[in-house]
């Protein structure tokens, strides 16, 4: 480690070296020998200096700002001064890459160094789950805090919203801001509170802004919304100040441009491009004041500042939400419109000013590159990110990454190798050809399909133009690409399990999710089909010996909507039996209910059927999530096929605020002993 940063330290020097090769043309004054000799001593005592104190990190990540809204990148109807001054100072990246086109996933790979996959944080955590980032995993702030690094976040955490998942039990000291997503909260569209009735926003509870682990206030308006840009930002000043004699890392994830937006009076009207505009210059206002703080504390030659944003723009919210121009599609895909975001970072002094590449690299290569930077330790789980020095030293030809999986959900959508991009055949959101909302109101989302598919994002950024026929030698090689990512992390598209996916963390123990038992391997016929979002792993998820935990997104249950469930199972031969079990979920919130009737039946030779247990289950209003299993023992008889039929609630009742939708049943594992 030590010897790392003596190299970062000689990547210093040779820029200071680049800077001084002016100075060589008048070699024959010998005041240039006495300059350059001062010279590298005071830049041995600096590094000197530097070696004692490993410089300071700030990251600062907006949510769901497009590729298309800095300066630099091209934005328009609004300026960006200070984030185009951090680029003019520092090194601007065209290929930048988040693991996840949406907020959770997003952020578990830029604190972990992994794909979401790998440490099992999908989609966006809601107000009521029962997951979070797994405290066992190492963050950036943990990798930095056994450097003696201070470290604070001021803004949306979204890796878990109970305290066991908080940031001060994941590496940092300070924690203000929101839970997760600032859209959930009871609150319409339009700004006025919801009442409890007609829309499932009516569910969440009030959206808290939390000091440490605490709630110390109930962000209920607008109004309340559009202080919290200001409020991060002065926390965020007095944490510099309050450091400026030790280390540091300073985490600034913004809660905006996500909507709702809100702006404070200083920005309001001030953009051409109206509130989304206004949103997205008060945070270059607040890069301005952190880059204020530094210089005003000496600290601009000894911090790395990083800027870059978790997925692309929500572009159904229309004028409310951002641009990926000339990106294909936006968040919520892994077009690059969704993934591939701005990123800026500035390093006076250490990376050279002005500098833009167009290598690949991604969030996930964050915390191996301040890990190395800071001389810390690595996590002592395996991580995907790689060190990036390179690129921002601007010392390496080489890109250090090559490749790339595109995972959304538990989807291995893509795979990337260089500059080409095969997309495996899928659906996904499209915003194609629909109408956007605006002022606040969402527009309706796209399905769109895609047969296998290769891009050469070097000629075709926008992903127009599918050559797969010009490249079956590429194709090839993405494809066991793609086998190695669907081997280690997994892939419901091609009903892979991945044998390096590391559990997330769980407020209560899950449940003995392993279970050995007669039917494991067995047939299983389906009357009705399960939906494409919750497999539960796939076709054979009823007896893969695989039970699902208390939270129904875990992977391990099959959902179906709207219909009943009748599954077959066909032992092979007749054995005796004692006892037969399933078990259904119940999460109201997310629309599922247990079955209004549950009936289990056996048969010897798979003619006729006999009804062994019949259970009616009277639906109460609940909001927690329960699991409910239904069993019974056997006469004694041999049997060689167990039916299980569930009826559905169908539609979600009159007191529900989904009346008239359809209802869910979810289902895990037909447990036969
Ligand atoms: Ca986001
Ligand atoms: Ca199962």
């Amino acid at each position: 480690m030590r010897g790392r940063t003596l190299q970062n330290r000689l990547y210093q020097l040779r820029f200071y070296f680049t800077k001084s090769e002016i100075g060589i043309k008048i070699r024959s004054s010998s005041w240039f020998y006495c300059l350059l000799l001062f010279q590298v001593i005071v830049v041995f005592t600096s590094c000197n200096s530097l070696y004692e104190r490993p410089p300071n990190i700030i990251i600062i990540f907006t949510d769901d700002q497009g590729y298309a809204d800095v300066g630099k990148y091209g934005a328009k109807g609004f300026k960006t001064p200070n984030l185009d001054r951090m680029a003019e100072e520092g090194i601007r990246f065209t290929d930048f890459h988040v693991s996840q086109a949406v907020c959770s996933a997003s952020r578990a790979s830029l604190l972990t160094g992994c794909y979401s996959e790998r440490v099992s944080i999908q989609g966006a955590l809601h107000s009521r789950t029962r997951i979070g980032l797994n405290p066992d995993e190492e963050t950036i702030a943990d990798v930095l805090k056994k450097k003696g690094y201070a470290t604070g976040i001021f803004g949306k955490w979204h890796l878990g919203h109970h305290e066991k998942f908080l940031p001060l039990q994941q590496g940092f000291d300070e924690f203000f801001g929101l839970p997760y997503s600032n859209d959930m909260w009871p609150v319409g569209f339009d700004g006025k509170p919801l009442d409890g009735i007609g829309s499932i926003k009516s569910y969440y509870p009030q959206l808290a802004l939390i000091e440490g682990n605490e709630k110390i206030e109930d962000v209920r308006t607008l109004e309340d919304q559009s202080r919290l840009t200001t409020r991060y930002t002065e926390r965020a000043v007095n944490f510099i100040n309050k450091n400026k004699d030790k280390p540091f890392f300073l985490y600034l994830p913004h809660s905006m441009p996500h909507v709702p937006l809100a702006v404070s009076d200083k920005f309001k009207g001030k953009s051409e491009q109206g509130l989304y505009g206004d949103v997205i210059m008060e945070i270059d206002w607040s890069v301005g004041q952190i880059l204020r703080a530094l210089k005003n504390n000496g600290l601009d030659e000894n911090t790395l500042v990083i800027f870059t944003s978790d997925n692309g723009p929500w572009l159904n919210f229309g004028n409310h939400a951002g641009s990926a121009f000339p990106l294909r599609e936006g968040k919520g895909t892994m077009w690059e419109g969704g993934a591939r975001v701005p990123c800026i970072m500035r390093w006076i002094g250490t990376i050279h000013p002005g500098t833009v590449t167009d290598k690949l690299a991604a969030t996930i290569d964050i915390l191996p590159t301040v890990a190395s930077i800071a001389s810390a330790p690595l996590p002592k789980n395996k991580i995907d990110g790689l060190d990036i020095q390179s690129i921002l030293y601007g010392s390496d030809q080489k890109t250090p990454r090559n490749e790339y999986y595109y995972y959304y959900g538990a989807e291995l959508i893509a795979v990337r190798s260089g500059q080409w991009k095969l997309c495996f055949p899928h659906t996904y959101r499209s915003y194609k050809g629909m109408e956007p909302g605006q002022d606040g109101f969402p527009g309706k989302y796209g399905r769109d399909t895609t047969e296998l598919a290769l891009y050469d994002l070097q000629n075709d950024i926008s992903e127009t133009t599918n050559v797969i026929n010009h490249h079956p030698e590429i194709v090839n090689i993405l494809k066991a690409l793609g086998e190695k990512a669907r081997s280690e992390l997994g892939d419901r598209l091609t009903e892979s399990q991945g044998s390096e996916v590391r559990p997330p963390g769980r407020l209560t123990p899950a449940r003995t999710l392993q279970v050995a038992h007669k039917a494991i391997g067995k047939k299983v016929s389906l009357a009705t089909t399960f939906h494409r979002k919750y497999t539960g792993g796939g076709t054979h998820a009823l007896t893969n010996g695989i039970k699902g935990s208390e939270d129904y997104t875990d992977g391990n249950w099959q959902g179906f909507e709207g219909n009943d469930f009748e599954a077959t199972v066909d032992l092979g031969s007749s054995i005796k039996l004692k006892e037969i079990k399933a078990s259904f979920l119940q999460d109201q919130v997310a629309w599922i209910f247990y079955p209004v009737s549950v009936d289990i039946l056996t048969s010897s030779a798979g003619d006729e059927y006999n009804i062994i247990k019949k259970f009616n289950n009277q639906t109460k209003q609940s909001l927690e999530q329960e699991i409910k299993v239904f069993a019974t023992t056997l006469p004694d008889e041999k049997i060689r096929f167990i039916k299980i039929k569930a009826k559905s609630q169908g539609e979600c009742p009159s007191w529900h605020p989904g009346d008239g939708g359809p209802a869910w049943i979810f289902i895990d594992e037909i447990v036969v002993q």
